[in-house]
């Protein structure tokens, strides 16, 4: 039997309602790794680096294995810049190639250079238009019930391409449910820890641009942008 465990954590709020998002993560596990995935998670909450978290939420529940779809991870890519203006001009390029409008690359650099603090989840966006279409604000559409199938393996072919550790695998499990969904045509994604200026442009029809810098070193404020096909049922 495999369980979900998923977390959410924030900081300054009540009962977690207000707070300022910290950290989010999930996992899908076999029953004698969660105890110990539940602990790497509270951890995670109360030491990260965008502030210790004072609410914590881990939810932790059975898995079916009817209920699990499974899929490829889309392969990878890397594109290395140096500073933040390279990396996100190389992702605009990179969004034009894979097949989104100009008028949505640029309403979704809009929306995310306008942000003052991160979204807990992505903008859903019209390829076409550039039309956001969730109305989550802040919110926003969160990707979940995921995770790749064999942790082990994962970790020793990917530590020995220099791309171990949870922000590649977290990230590119995430894009490649999302490129695989119905719809979906690309992904643009930095991340909100302050620390980690990595970010990437995920399709089906590429795979994984990873984007070795994407903004200031510092920067708390990240988010993702999911581009989908006009008339997409969201
Ligand atoms: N579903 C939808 N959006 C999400 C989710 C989710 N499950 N989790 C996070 N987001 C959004 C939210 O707006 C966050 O502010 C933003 O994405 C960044 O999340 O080295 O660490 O978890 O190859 O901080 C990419 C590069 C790292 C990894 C991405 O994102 C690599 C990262 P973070
Ligand atoms: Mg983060």
């Amino acid at each position: 039997m495999l369980y979900s465990v998923k977390m959410r954590s924030s900081l300054g709020g009540t009962h977690g309602e207000g707070g300022r998002h910290i950290s989010g993560a999930e996992r899908i596990v076999p029953e004698d790794m969660l105890e110990e995935n539940v602990l790497a998670m509270l951890r995670r909450a109360r030491t990260h680096e965008r502030g210790a978290a004072n609410f914590i939420n881990v939810k932790v529940e059975e898995v079916p294995d009817t209920s699990i779809e499974y899929c490829d991870l889309i392969p990878i890519y890397q594109m290395n810049t140096s500073t933040k203006e390279e990396g996100r001009a190389v992702a605009k390029k990179e969004l034009l190639r894979i097949g989104v409008s100009q008028a949505a690359v640029d309403s979704a650099f809009h929306e995310l250079e306008s942000l003052t603090d991160s979204m807990r989840g992505a903008i859903v966006m019209d390829a076409v238009s550039g039309e956001r279409l969730d109305d989550r604000h802040e919110r926003g559409v969160r990707c979940s019930n995921m995770d790749c199938e064999n942790t082990k393996e994962y970790e020793a072919r990917m530590g020995a391409r220099g791309l171990g550790g949870d922000h590649p695998r977290e990230a590119l499990v995430l894009a490649s449910k999302v490129a695989n969904a119905p719809g979906t045509v690309a992904e643009l994604c930095w991340s909100d820890d302050p620390d980690y200026v990595t970010g990437y442009v995920g399709s089906k029809k590429y795979g994984y641009g990873r984007i070795t810098v994407m903004k200031d070193m510092g920067d708390p404020v990240g988010g993702r942008v999911f581009f989908v096909k006009p008339g997409t049922d969201i």
